[in-house]
């Protein structure tokens, strides 16, 4: 007993030890501050986790990307801007917020069972609405005819069922009349100086009150005001990371001395991973040396409600596809949803969450806690690979006419078993080309998926 807690012990010092000298004082330019993977068990969590959702909740569910008769194609969280409604007018908005169908036991359900490890709602977008009752403005959930907090509810519901819970704050905010999108006078400082302490104000009082979320997903950061001053940024940066020890960063959370958004002028990420990989993937990467997400909207630009989807809508096979790809290159994947005005799910965002959850739980063991397996990527999928583990994960996307799978694996390195991971009773027959590489032939087996084909791999 006392042996286990003294190894308890120096695990958890070697463990404040490591992380402390990961996170190191900024350069001259105020660059990034990590810069490599962080080694502590609570990145390791965020890294294992792999998939992930995303909420995007506010005033702009009701106008849904419409406003006085006229639609606006353009993201749904951007009306204000977009219609060039006046702050007063877009403020009266909150009136009409009324989500009585909101139900976030629902919520955590449905994406439990897509099989997300861990969540990002917005709790203040740009417009600046807070969706918990803040102390420090009237903007907020408080004032809308639901009165009722929404953040404690979504907050348990979701932790309830095992999923990690992150903040998305937006530093831009067209509400707070402080607030400066440019600094022209020192009237203009000063506000933006006292915008600031509001924002710690929140920053504090979200961390107090719901101790046990994992981390803040910052946006809004790229305003020449924000810029001007790099310096608040790096403080901001400090005083999350003192609130809250451990605590997960995005990159959206300063610029450098040169007025660099996401990355430094060194190219290095801010924040404890790169989150810049916005509606597309990286390409042409064999794996990245550093942590990093992809966050994705199911059509093609709408992260909050929109009542009409205009152009391509994802399908369950491209997020899966996305999904596998992420992780066989090492990062993360966040899928958006934006609730509807009464608090309820699209339809089409329910079943997309409902395909892409049967098949993870089929096929979950190729993602969850998978990486990069360093070798040479092939037209048919993508090998993912549990780190020091001698199993490899083929997900296999194309079949192609041969029915023939190419592999090369490292060298000095043999199959000595594989079979589809849904069925173990389901081997193929593999074939020695040359060297290290091989041919497996799917035969005639039928698939209606993409599925995975798990490979024993030993060391000669
Ligand atoms: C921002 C927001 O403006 C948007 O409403 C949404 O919340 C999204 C997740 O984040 O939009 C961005 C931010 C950065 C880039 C593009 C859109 N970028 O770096 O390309």
């Amino acid at each position: 007993m006392k042996k286990n807690v003294i190894t308890l012990l120096v695990c958890l010092f070697v463990n404040a030890i490591s992380f402390a000298q990961t996170i190191s004082v900024p350069d001259s330019l105020m660059g990034a501050t990590v810069l490599s993977k962080r080694p502590d068990s609570a990145m390791q969590k965020w890294r294992e986790n792999r998939f992930g959702q995303f909420i995007h909740w506010g005033l702009y569910a009701v106008t849904g990307g419409q406003w006085k008769g006229k639609n606006y194609p353009t993201s749904a969280e951007w009306l204000k801007v977009d219609a060039g409604i006046s702050s007063a007018e877009y403020a009266e908005i909150i009136h009409q917020f009324n989500p009585q169908k909101y139900n976030p036991v629902e919520w955590a359900h449905m994406a439990k069972n897509m099989g997300v490890k861990y969540v990002i709602v917005t709790t203040k977008h740009h417009e600046g609405f807070c969706l918990w009752p803040s102390k420090f403005t009237d903007f907020s959930i408080a004032s809308t005819p639901y009165k009722k907090d929404l953040l404690m509810p979504f907050v348990k519901a979701y932790q309830k069922e095992g999923i990690d819970v992150y903040f998305y704050y937006s530093i831009l905010d067209w509400h707070n009349p402080d607030y400066r999108s440019v600094i022209q006078s020192k009237d203009d400082q000063e506000a933006f100086e006292r915008y600031f302490v509001y924002v710690k104000n929140q920053l504090k009082e979200l961390i107090t009150t719901y101790p046990n979320i994992k981390g803040f997903w910052f946006d809004g950061q790229w305003e020449a005001s924000y810029k001007r001053n790099y310096k608040l940024g790096y403080e901001l940066e400090q005083y999350c990371r003192t609130l809250k020890p451990g605590i997960i960063l995005n990159n959206r959370i300063r610029t450098d001395a040169l007025g660099h958004v996401d990355h430094d002028y060194n190219g290095r990420h801010f924040g404890d991973f790169d989150g810049s990989f916005e509606r597309r993937l990286p390409s042409n990467v064999k794996t990245l040396n550093f942590d990093w997400e992809a966050c994705m909207t199911v059509p093609e630009n709408q992260w909050g409600y929109h009542k009409i989807w205009e152009g391509h809508v994802k399908t369950p096979f491209e997020i899966q596809e996305m999904l596998a790809t992420c992780t066989s290159m090492g990062g993360n994947f966040v899928l958006n949803f934006g609730p509807q005005p009464d608090g309820t799910i699209r339809a089409y965002e329910q079943d997309l969450a409902k395909d892409v959850g049967a098949w993870m739980r089929t096929n979950g063991s190729a993602i969850y806690g998978c990486d990069n397996a360093g070798l040479e990527k092939q037209d048919w999928g993508y090998f993912t690979q549990k780190p020091g583990d001698n199993k490899l994960y083929m997900i296999v996307f194309n079949i192609p006419i041969s029915k023939a799978l190419k592999l090369k694996l490292p060298e000095k390195t043999t199959i000595a078993d594989n079979s589809l991971l849904t069925d173990s009773r389901q081997m193929f027959r593999i074939e020695k080309t040359y060297g290290n590489e091989y041919y497996l032939h799917l035969g005639d087996a039928k698939f209606t998926q993409p599925f995975v084909i798990t490979l024993q791999l030993k060391k000669d």
